[in-house]
């Protein structure tokens, strides 16, 4: 015992006079060849948004390290950890959730070139020190761009819109002295001139979201999509639920997928488990798309017609809304079997709210046929799950009526 630590105390000392000579240089610490770009978005983004914004930067975090120019290829996206997204309670949590709370990190990194943060903590020389990011970019739109029906892609330093305020990924340590706004419309790859006409180690791009796609529905797209593998934990106990409760598995589905993304191909065979998926957005949805979010009775009338057409019993729910609404569709749909998911405390406390949502996107992704919300980006994520899966798009891409018509969501097929 004692042996341990000494070694520990050993170790704990030696680090601390490494970082004090990485001081007494007086530099910047990180190891010489990396760059690191950081990202943040727009504070009341919600999850299934900035998973989109993710796509945008793997994808010119892949295009710069796949560059001829050395200063560009050994650049390092740093992973913003999930910190006060408004939708989640963090009472059991910690404050800043790392990726791998959600996703396979490992799988990520086979398409672009990633850290989480602490990783990049962890390359500081004391971690109870400040980071000081050495330039910080808040990303703007033109104020003139619909006056001048100028749309070309530009970007250019300008006096900030608004008032922006400067604490990053609520870290109190986390700081910059040199911020400023940026004007800008295109897609993210065209950062990357930031990169080269900087020699700055590490570049924070705040309201990333302004930037957008260029490769949207492209392969390249749809592998930085299929890169975004679910942690393999949480991917578990959905499988669970879906063989205790919904009589449904992968291989007697034909929705198995490869261990490894990259080996997955087309195919639209998937059968899925014999229930129907709905994914209904209340909350923020019931007050401000009150034409476009329908009724329990309408969802009911909707659910029960489909039910019926697919010769099924069983609907699965994925839901935001209050457990009063859940009973009231429960009561709605006497008759049927009507479930959905409720965490245990284990997976409560270890995941929390941002678990629970994805578990429930993982059940509807794999049911025979999904219904989701218009416009909600968490309906969004279920569709590409799906295209990724390989079922038919006509199961897929379908919302609910609204109180005043049937919207026609977008249908984007994955390609490969
Ligand atoms: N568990 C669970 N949470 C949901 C569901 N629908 C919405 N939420 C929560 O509400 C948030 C909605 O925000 P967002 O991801 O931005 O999707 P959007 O607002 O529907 O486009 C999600 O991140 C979840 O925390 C659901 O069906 N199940
Ligand atoms: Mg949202």
């Amino acid at each position: 015992m004692n042996k341990i630590l000494l070694t520990i105390l050993f170790v704990l000392i030696y680090f601390c006079d490494a970082s004090d000579v990485c001081y007494q240089k007086g530099g910047n610490c990180l190891d010489d060849n990396k760059r690191y770009l950081f990202y943040e978005v727009n504070r009341p983004e919600g999850f299934n948004l900035r998973r989109d914004v993710y796509l945008r930067f793997a994808m010119l975090a892949r295009k710069m390290k796949e560059s001829n120019d050395e200063k560009l290829n050994n650049i390092q996206l740093v992973l913003p950890p999930w910190s006060n997204l408004v939708h989640w309670k963090y009472t059991d949590k910690p404050e800043h959730i790392p990726w791998g709370y959600y996703f396979d990190v490992d799988s990520l990194k086979k398409f672009a070139p990633v850290v989480e943060m602490y990783e990049f903590f962890a390359n500081y020389p004391n971690k109870y020190s400040k980071v000081e990011i050495e330039e910080v970019y808040t990303l703007q739109h033109f104020e003139d761009m619909f006056e001048t029906g100028n749309f070309q892609d530009k970007m250019q330093l300008d006096n900030c819109n608004k008032d922006y305020h400067y604490s990053y990924f609520s870290y109190k340590n986390v700081t910059s002295k040199n911020t400023r706004c940026l004007s800008y419309h295109g897609p993210a790859t065209k950062l990357s001139e930031i990169f080269s006409n900087s020699s700055a180690k590490t570049i924070l791009i705040d309201h990333a979201e302004v930037a957008l796609h260029d490769y949207f529905g492209s392969p390249l797209y749809w592998q930085a999509r299929r890169s975004m593998r679910f942690n393999k934990d949480l991917k578990s106990i959905a499988d669970e639920f879906r063989r205790k409760f919904l009589h449904s598995s992968d291989d007697k589905d034909g929705t198995r997928l490869p261990d490894d993304w990259t080996d997955e191909t087309a195919k639209r065979s998937a059968v899925g488990g014999p229930y129907v998926g709905i994914h209904l957005r209340r909350k923020d949805f019931v007050r401000n798309r009150a034409e476009e979010v329908p009724t329990l009775m309408s969802v009911s009338e909707q659910v029960k017609t489909v039910l019926l057409q697919l010769n099924l019993n069983t609907v699965f729910v994925a839901t935001d809304g209050t457990n009063e609404e859940y009973k009231t569709l429960v009561n709605l749909l006497d008759g049927f079997e009507v479930l959905r998911y409720t965490p245990d405390s284990n997976t409560k406390e270890k995941y929390g709210d941002g678990g629970v949502a994805i578990i429930d996107q993982i059940i509807c992704s794999y049911a025979r046929y999904f219904i989701g919300t218009y416009e909600s980006t968490f309906t969004f994520r279920i569709q590409e799950e799906r295209e990724i899966i390989g079922f038919k798009t006509e199961t897929t891409f379908n919302v609910f009526c609204g109180r005043k018509d049937c919207p026609k969501p977008s249908v984007w097929e994955i390609v490969y």
